[in-house]
């Protein structure tokens, strides 16, 4: 068995994440850790809430808290959601835990020590009426670029162009509103990127197994020119991890918000390093990243520059996989417009599982995709209720009404040689894809696994057999009842819930079939079950018509 660190991009803390974001990290990351336990592998799978910078202490402003209650009472609320959606972290941590801040000095203590940080006089925005610096998003004004008059300081919304606060005209304050700003120099810390840029040319040229999408935009950033640019990692915020030789100032959020998943497994676990240093037994752990398109510059190059500059012995990633974007409805998802679905609303409308299974059969993987209310009640009425609800429960009825609530007993013959033949040859594809992270085929076969067992069924008809050949039905009964539990091992990566009430109602475990002729022969005749309640119900036109209305946004 093999060792495997799993990690997800940290949300935001400044809000509640749409299912777009869910579907970008934190539920593929859990899918795929979910399947390596499954599979008996030791896993640590990490996550956090991301803390600092400019939008948390904005935020925390509107809410009229102050900035560590708000984040405070904000990171309840998404690791009750996180649970909610059945994301089994081994933690879910903060990023402005003791540990992030001793790590994120550790590291620049080690690149200062390195010659790797260099002391630079910048020009920023400073407000008189404020009294303080106003970095990224504490300006707002009209964008450069585009004319856009609502753009704020790191990026125009409406034309996404990543501005300096400095680019704006007309600029103002974003906290009071203040015109009067002047331009006034500050000192801040830069990280030297471009002195490690030959070593980290080789180390993603070595990549040959990436996603084309995660290398493509690794590449393009760094063959771009101003891709590994030396940068800024301070700011002039009070939030955030202090920067030990310059007073009142903190340290980047992209730069400490990586390191956060190393110090998030700090929170927990006192044996850590084993997943993380290479001297103290990580060097057999197989490490991999779950993200969003958007995130990739920032783990292809950023992070891997500060564990690589640090001259320490730090796990490096063996695999970024990153996603395009879902799309709601014909347009985006957006989080100021409050149009689409987030995670308490989905919560409220349905559980885990259909959300679940929808997002991951629809993953954004190859391209951009599109949640629509259509596809979604139909994706979950047809897989979740036609196919696997309802051959749960014909084939737990049936048993109950002849045999009563125990497996029967009878022999198998041909039709069920057929149907291991065609189930081993599928279960191995399925395996596979889980194997790649390619999901959208993983589901595509764990469909097909179900609709087997429906045909199967079609086929020997077993409620028709019983009245000729009693042995045989109870053998055809036999073989579905071990599809069940088949079933609920298999699918339990994609829908926990569904799975555990199945294994529940079985009286059985979840061991991975070695192959599938014994896993069809694991219950025995005698073994008790109960009929379980109806999985999924489906999805009506008036639920999906009234969603639609709920979620369309301002
Ligand atoms: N919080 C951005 C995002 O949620 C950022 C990810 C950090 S990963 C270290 O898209
Ligand atoms: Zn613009």
């Amino acid at each position: 068995m093999a060792r495997y660190l799993v990690t997800s991009a940290i949300p935001y803390i400044n809000g509640i994440k749409h299912l777009g974001n869910l579907v970008g990290s934190q539920l593929p990351s859990d899918v795929y850790a979910r399947y390596l336990r499954g599979r008996g592998h030791e896993v640590m799978h990490i996550c956090a809430t991301d803390e600092h910078g400019s939008p948390a202490e904005l935020a925390a402003a509107k809410a009229g808290k102050p900035v560590a209650e708000y984040c405070a009472e904000m990171h309840e609320i998404q690791a009750e959601l996180a649970h909610g959606f059945r994301l089994a972290f081994d933690h879910f941590g903060r990023s402005s835990s003791p540990q992030n801040h001793e790590l994120t000095q550790h590291f620049a203590a080690k690149l200062r020590e390195n010659g790797l940080i260099a002391e630079v006089t910048e020009h920023q925005i400073y407000s008189a009426t404020d009294g303080r610096f106003l970095p990224d998003r504490y300006v707002e004004g009209t964008c450069p670029n585009c004319g856009y008059e609502s753009a704020r300081g790191d990026q125009c919304e409406n034309c996404t162009k990543q501005l300096d606060p400095t680019d704006l005209i007309n600029p103002r304050s974003a906290i009071s509103g203040a015109t009067d700003l002047e331009v006034r120099a500050t000192t801040h810390l830069h990280l030297k990127q471009s002195q490690l840029k030959a070593e980290l040319s080789d180390w993603i040229d070595g990549k040959h197994d990436w996603p084309v999408l995660t290398t493509s935009i690794a590449k393009k950033w760094l063959n771009d020119g101003d891709g590994l640019q030396d940068r800024g990692i301070t700011r002039d915020l009070e939030w955030g991890v202090p920067v030990p030789e310059l007073p009142g100032k903190v340290f980047y959020v992209w730069f400490d918000a990586p390191i956060a998943y190393i110090a998030s497994t700090a929170e927990k676990f006192a044996d850590w390093e084993r997943w993380w240093r290479t001297d103290k037994g990580a060097e057999d752990v197989t490490y991999v990243q779950f993200m969003g398109k958007d995130n990739v510059p920032f783990h292809t190059l950023s992070f891997p520059a500060t564990l690589i500059g640090s001259g320490e012995p730090w796990k490096l990633v063996d695999y970024i996989k990153s996603f395009n974007y879902l799309n709601y409805e014909g347009g985006q998802f957006s989080t100021s417009k409050g149009r689409g679905v987030f995670m308490d609303q989905a919560l409220s409308a349905l559980p885990a599982d259909y959300w679940r299974w929808w997002l991951m059969s629809n993953v954004p993987e190859t391209s951009d995709s599109q949640f629509t209310w259509e596809s979604f009640q139909a994706g979950c009425n047809k897989d979740l209720a036609d196919v696997l609800g309802n051959f749960v429960s014909r084939v737990t009825k049936f048993c109950r009404s002849k045999f009563g609530e125990q497996v029967p007993d009878g022999p198998y013959g041909e039709s069920e040689q057929a149907l291991i033949d065609e189930l081993t040859r599928r279960v191995r594809l399925y395996e596979e894809h889980m194997e790649a992270m390619d999901f959208r085929k993983a589901t595509a076969e764990l469909r097909a696994i179900w609709v087997a067992g429906n045909e199967y069924l079609q086929e020997t008809a077993p409620w028709a057999a019983f009245k000729t050949d009693e042995a045989r039905a109870a053998g055809i009964i036999r073989l579905a009842l071990n599809l069940i539990r088949l079933y609920a091992v298999l699918s339990a990566p994609f829908i926990p819930d569904a799975a555990a009430t199945l294994r529940a109602a079985l009286n059985t475990d979840d061991t991975w079939p070695a192959n599938v002729a014994e896993a069809l022969e694991v219950l025995k005749p005698g073994d008790a079950f109960t009929v379980p309640d109806n999985l999924f119900d489906k999805i009506t036109d008036e639920q999906r018509e009234d969603w639609q209305e709920r979620f369309k946004g301002r």
